[in-house]
């Protein structure tokens, strides 16, 4: 399987853990769109769900594939979420994620979720804190100068992200300040570290909420159960 057809491997996968009247988090970035389309065509078979989207953008294909909405006020929980990420740490499945710049609702979904399920291609899967380069975290646009001064002298070295001339925003209204790790520490900790800094609205280090994860590979799915 090349890199493409491992996502729509790993996802394929994943939406088959999906059952009748469930209410599946929706996530966001190329593998989760695969999921979803998988979630439309058991649709098509018969399923009935309804889905929380973590984005605009995840909401719109959503809309798009006829697949209906809900939110927090009508469901408190989520029986199945599936979204990719953009790093897995393959001994405690801690995530890397942001990249997309939708983290803060992806967290806030996999938090309220009985089961995240992570899927992504074999690029995705690393030893370590230390062996990934890049920790997006999202942060308030007011004094988003003094968060990234804070950031700093804990260790990061932050990057405000842009989108042509201007700072990148999120759905939330906020900045993401890349952050390049110069450090090794437990990612609990520096999750715990990094919320501690006024102005930091989430990071997008994934602690102890990933349930299973799905890599396509070139020769198949490996299925990682926590
Ligand atoms: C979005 O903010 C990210 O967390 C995505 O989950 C991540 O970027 C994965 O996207 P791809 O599946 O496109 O690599």
């Amino acid at each position: 399987l090349n890199q493409i057809e491992q996502k729509r491997a790993a996802a394929v996968r994943a939406a088959a853990e999906v059952e009748n009247d469930m209410v599946v988090g929706l996530g966001s970035g190329t593998t989760a769109a695969f999921a979803i389309a998988a979630l439309r065509d058991r649709m098509a078979d018969g399923l009935r769900i309804v889905g929380i989207a973590t984005s605009e953008k995840t909401a719109a294909l959503a809309r798009a594939y006829g697949i209906p909405l809900t939110d927090f006020s009508d469901h408190r929980t989520i029986h199945i979420t599936i979204d990719g990420a953009d790093a897995v740490f393959r001994h405690d499945l801690t995530l890397i994620k942001g990249l997309g710049g939708a983290l803060l609702r992806e967290k806030i979904v996999a938090k309220a979720s009985d089961r995240m399920i992570v899927v992504v291609d074999e690029s995705k899967m690393a030893d370590s804190l230390g062996a990934y380069a890049t920790l997006p975290v999202e942060i308030l646009p007011f004094g988003w100068q003094v968060t990234c001064d804070r950031l700093k002298a804990m260790g990061c070295r932050p990057r405000l992200r842009m989108a042509a001339a201007l700072p990148f925003t999120t759905d939330n209204g906020n900045y993401i300040a890349d952050c390049s790790m110069n450090q090794s520490a437990a990612p609990a900790a520096l999750e715990a570290k990094l919320a501690a800094i006024p102005g930091v609205v989430e990071s997008g280090l994934f602690v102890g909420l990933a349930s299973m994860v799905l890599v396509g590979h070139q020769t198949g799915v490996e299925v990682i159960e926590r």
